[in-house]
């Protein structure tokens, strides 16, 4: 199984994006284009339907040895067993669903360099950074944070710090330039025509400077 180290394209799957498509063969595609890490990040299923769901998810990514983190829900990455949990600022602190997760992985979205320092001294093991661009995929979304903030975490961020928002293969050379190899990407990824080719793109482009 990889390890948060390994992580560098960070995948999720589908919610409304899916339009039409199967997700689950989505988030196979993204495994195949090189995905190291799927997040279950669903805002309109019901818990119910994302425990059915999550279940089928962390099939296919350990089937594939592909850690499995669940968004938001302490509840449920402990139902489903997965490797871990991904928090917003407005979730559980850290310091209560630690004793709950115990070595499980706990990530936590970051909107500020003081927010990166409050969730490493909580004991984070990585941190979300963003958003690095405008995007409209999150609706209760922050003020960009940009590339000259991104790269001042290089320096002050001990442990494993992911890009995101608004990030495409277009733009990507920007956030490698500001010293950043970890990405998570939503919508240019699972928007894409060819879900596979556009992740391969962007993984070649992240670890050729890595
Ligand atoms: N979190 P896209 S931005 C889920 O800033 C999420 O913490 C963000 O989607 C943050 O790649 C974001 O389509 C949306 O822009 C990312």
């Amino acid at each position: 199984m990889k390890s948060i180290e390994d992580i560098h394209l960070y995948c999720f799957t589908p919610g409304s994006l899916s339009v039409g498509r199967d997700p689950l063969k989505m988030v196979e595609a993204e495994i195949l284009g090189g995905a190291d890490v799927i997040q279950l990040r669903e805002k309109e299923m019901s818990k119910r339907e994302k425990l059915e769901f999550g279940l089928k998810v962390k099939d296919i990514a350990h089937h594939h040895g592909v850690p499995f983190i669940v968004n938001d829900d302490v509840d449920l990455a402990i139902i489903l067993d997965a490797d871990g949990v991904h928090l917003g600022q407005d979730d559980i602190p850290i310091q209560y669903a630690r004793p709950l997760l115990g070595n499980k992985i706990i990530g936590v979205s970051t909107h500020s360099l003081g927010q990166v320092k409050k969730a490493v001294e909580a004991g984070a093991d990585y941190i979300g950074f963003g958003p690095i661009f405008e995007t409209s995929t999150k609706e209760d979304r922050e003020e960009v944070v940009g590339l000259e903030l991104l790269a001042e975490l290089k320096d002050i961020c001990p442990i494993p710090y992911v890009a995101i928002g608004g990030i495409k293969k277009e733009n990507l050379s920007g956030v490698i330039n500001a010293g950043c190899s970890r990405v998570a990407v939503i919508s240019d990824i699972l928007l894409a025509d060819d879900i596979e080719e556009r992740c391969k793109e962007i993984k070649r482009q992240l670890m050729q400077r890595h």
